[in-house]
């Protein structure tokens, strides 16, 4: 029997300031997790640790401090990403809008510094629209255009849909690792 393998990935977190990265993190790591501030790039990470058939999955979130805009995060920040995570808030307001329209910019920004990497955006603060009133089709054709892997519907504040966004972007990071590791 093969013996347990261990793998380590870094996952970005992007996106405008508020939009709700960092209570994603906490909501998925259940705030369980070892933060760390990078003050030289404005940044922090989170360590958060999960396993799968047994295999160990060392997770490193690294998400913005403050308010930092796409033209300000050095290379640091996105060195040797396995992954990112774009989000947004639905919000209909100013700050909801912007960051919609900015998940472009921060795409173009990781692709700069992390080639093609899988991608996913999250629709965070579902709790406060309606519903039914959701565009989604809007937030579909964004993620085709950009070859995102896929695009999640979210709430930190209630959880909803947070565990399954964070454990599908997990999944096909530790899937296509573990294939590669089994090539070896
Ligand atoms: P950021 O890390 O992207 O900058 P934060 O964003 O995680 O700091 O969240 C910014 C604010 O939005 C916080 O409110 C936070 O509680 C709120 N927030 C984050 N996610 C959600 C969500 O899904 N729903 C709602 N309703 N609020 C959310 P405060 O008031 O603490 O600034
Ligand atoms: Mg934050």
């Amino acid at each position: 029997m093969k013996p347990f393998e261990e793998f380590r990935f870094k996952i970005v977190i992007l996106g405008d300031g508020a939009v709700g990265k960092t209570s994603l993190i906490q909501k998925f790591t259940k705030g369980v997790f070892e933060k760390e501030y990078v003050k030289t790039i404005g940044a922090q990470f989170s360590k958060y640790n999960k396993k799968i058939d047994g295999d160990i999955i060392r997770l490193i979130f690294w998400d913005i401090a403050g308010q930092i805009d796409f033209n300000f995060l050095n290379h640091l920040f996105y060195k040797e990403a396995k992954a990112a995570i774009i989000v947004f808030s639905l919000e209909t307001n100013d700050l909801g809008q912007k960051s919609f329209i900015h998940i472009t910019n921060w795409y173009k920004e990781l692709e700069k510094y992390c080639g093609t990497i899988p991608v996913v955006t999250f629709a965070n603060k579902v709790d406060l629209v309606d519903k039914n009133r959701l565009n989604e089709s809007k937030i579909q054709k964004l993620a085709k255009e950009n070859n995102f892997l896929g695009y999640y519907i979210t709430s930190a504040k209630t959880g909803e849909g947070v565990i399954e966004a964070f454990n599908a972007i997990i999944d096909k990071l530790y899937f296509k690792y573990k294939k590669l590791s089994s090539i070896d």
